[in-house]
């Protein structure tokens, strides 16, 4: 309500001001002293200034931001990304640049004044060659660099032996994850109305014996330098596999399997050390009194807005050795020894003979 306020009580100043402006202009042509010669200069040294405080405010806000933003990628071809990204942007703020100054120094340079003539300047074959082929061959380098960064990452055929599946399904609100537990096999699903649910939502097939150790977790864990093969899937509407610290991403579609595969590079633990020489980190977080790092997690989210609790669908992603992953595996219990359909119990042995001998 005080937004939608502070918003109204803008919009009208807005207003207020260009009435006031447009009635001095009025009062002062009626009094014949308007200058309009005057009034152009002005609007090019406004424009100047505009130029100055908007470099100058951009510098500022990075200045501000820079140190809260993404640490650097936990995963090996997420430095790749972070350098097309980087790329990207330098050549983006060349071209920002250039052209800001060259449209606000145009204005203020060519403001209307006495005895200037317009240039009539309808057509030149060069200038068109080379804003064309410039641009041509910047985005045609951009886009082969990120082809070959893509390739690279879905490459299914480079992928290792002894990565670690893991299963992700969204639904509204929460991230499902199942491992494979000890036998490295996934039970399968059927996806229909007698299978799914309330208690087993992922519609696992308890006929199948891989699913007998299949375990679901409330966190993520993953092993440093071990890849990973996430299976994407989704159960209701879209949503989106979100890694930041990790530079992944992918969309979680109904009906339609994706996947990603990556490589974490550093644990849990050697991520808080690194950023515990970062200055931001240091600083004291006023929810728990200690330094940032400390409490730092990787995270689980979903970036594709699916709902109105779409903030809450987070999760904590943990990284860890080979050993304490194993030793995290055997504290977790098997889905189907909770949840599993029971088998009907045959009626005692005594109670048969006794009913056999009443009769
Ligand atoms: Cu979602």
């Amino acid at each position: 309500m005080t937004t939608l306020l502070s918003f109204i009580v803008l919009v009208l100043l807005f207003i207020v001001l260009v009435l006031v402006a447009k009635a001095s202009e009025v009062s002062a042509e009626l009094k014949g002293k308007f200058d309009f010669f005057n009034q152009s200069k002005i609007n090019g040294y406004l424009l100047m200034g505009f130029l100055v405080l908007m470099f100058v405010g951009s510098a500022y806000s990075y200045k501000l931001l820079a140190p809260v933003m993404l640490p650097k990628s936990a995963s090996i071809h997420g430095v790749q990304t972070d350098k097309l990204f980087n790329v990207t942007m330098l050549i983006i703020l060349v071209v920002f640049v250039l052209t800001q100054v060259a449209l606000f120094y145009f204005a203020y340079r060519y403001n209307e004044s006495f005895g200037q003539k317009a240039l009539f300047y309808p057509h030149n074959n060069t200038l068109e060659v080379v804003w064309t082929v410039i641009p041509a061959v910047v985005l045609t380098g951009l886009i082969a660099m990120g082809m070959y960064e893509w390739y690279g990452i879905f490459n299914v055929e480079k992928r290792a032996k002894d990565t670690l599946v893991v299963e992700a399904t969204a639904k509204q609100f929460n991230w499902m994850l199942r491992y494979s537990g000890p036998d490295g096999k996934f039970g399968t699903r059927i996806i229909d109305t007698e299978h799914i649910t309330p208690t087993n939502e992922l519609g696992i097939n308890w006929d199948d014996k891989n699913s007998h150790d299949d375990f679901m977790a409330d966190k993520m864990y993953i092993v440093k330098d071990r890849p990973v093969l996430v299976k994407i899937g989704a159960l209701d509407v879209l949503h989106s596999f979100y890694l930041p610290h990790f530079r992944v991403k992918m969309d979680a579609v109904p009906g339609i399997p994706t996947e990603f595969y990556f490589v974490p590079t550093m644990t849990t633990e050697e991520m808080r050390q690194y950023l515990s020489t970062q200055e931001w980190w240091q600083t004291i977080n006023p929810e728990t009194q200690e330094p940032r790092w400390k409490t730092f997690k990787y995270e689980l989210a979903c970036a594709e807005l699916c709902g109105k609790s779409h903030y809450g669908m987070q999760k904590e992603v943990v990284v860890v050795t080979q050993q304490e992953y194993d030793e995290w595996v055997k504290g977790q219990t098997a889905i189907y020894s909770t949840v599993a359909p029971k088998e009907p119990t045959p009626p005692a042995a005594d109670e048969t003979k006794t009913a056999l001998l009443s009769h």
